[in-house]
């Protein structure tokens, strides 16, 4: 462990609980961080049909490695990664693993890094069926690139330019 980890993993062990993903306070797919259930802790973390045309929870958080279960039709609902802005879909990011799925009922991705990853329904995002993952770091898993996803806490010193 070099200097700058030394320095870094008590600010962020000090601070985790609180840290929000770079998009801190910006509304994403109708979700922010801070309105995300916390899943990180329960025994499954699972995506359902909510109400109407929607997800439940829609903005879920969990924690780095974990995995989260989608239970649906997903020949009436499509799963999609990537943010829905103005009602157009935007191309995903491709760090998003979140894989398009269009059959099937159950589906499990897992999310090994630290970021918020959007997902919408293929068929009713319009209707604003839509929501993201977001993957919260914790402080045992911390690496310097990690930090660098966190902008409140990875001072600049330690992130590429
Ligand atoms: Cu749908």
């Amino acid at each position: 462990m070099h200097s700058v980890q030394r320095r870094l993993v008590p600010l962020a062990l000090a601070c985790f609980a609180a840290l929000a993903p770079p998009a801190r306070g910006q509304t994403v797919n109708g979700c922010t961080f801070a309105a995300a259930t916390p899943a990180w802790d329960a025994p499954a973390r699972q995506v359902l049909l909510g109400v109407g045309f929607s997800y439940a929870p829609a903005c879920l958080a969990v924690r780095s490695g974990q995995s989260v279960q989608w239970s649906m039709s997903f020949t009436s609902h499509p799963l999609r990664a990537g943010e829905v802005i103005g009602g157009v879909p935007q191309a995903p990011d491709p760090g998003n693993p979140i894989q398009s799925t269009s059959s099937g009922t159950s589906v499990t991705f897992a999310f090994p890094e630290a970021g918020d990853y959007p997902y919408y329904c293929d068929n009713h995002f319009s209707f604003d069926m839509y929501g993201v993952v977001y993957v919260v770091l914790f402080a045992d898993g911390f690496e310097d690139e990690d930090l660098c996803d966190w902008d409140a806490v990875a001072p600049a010193e330690t992130c590429p330019p």
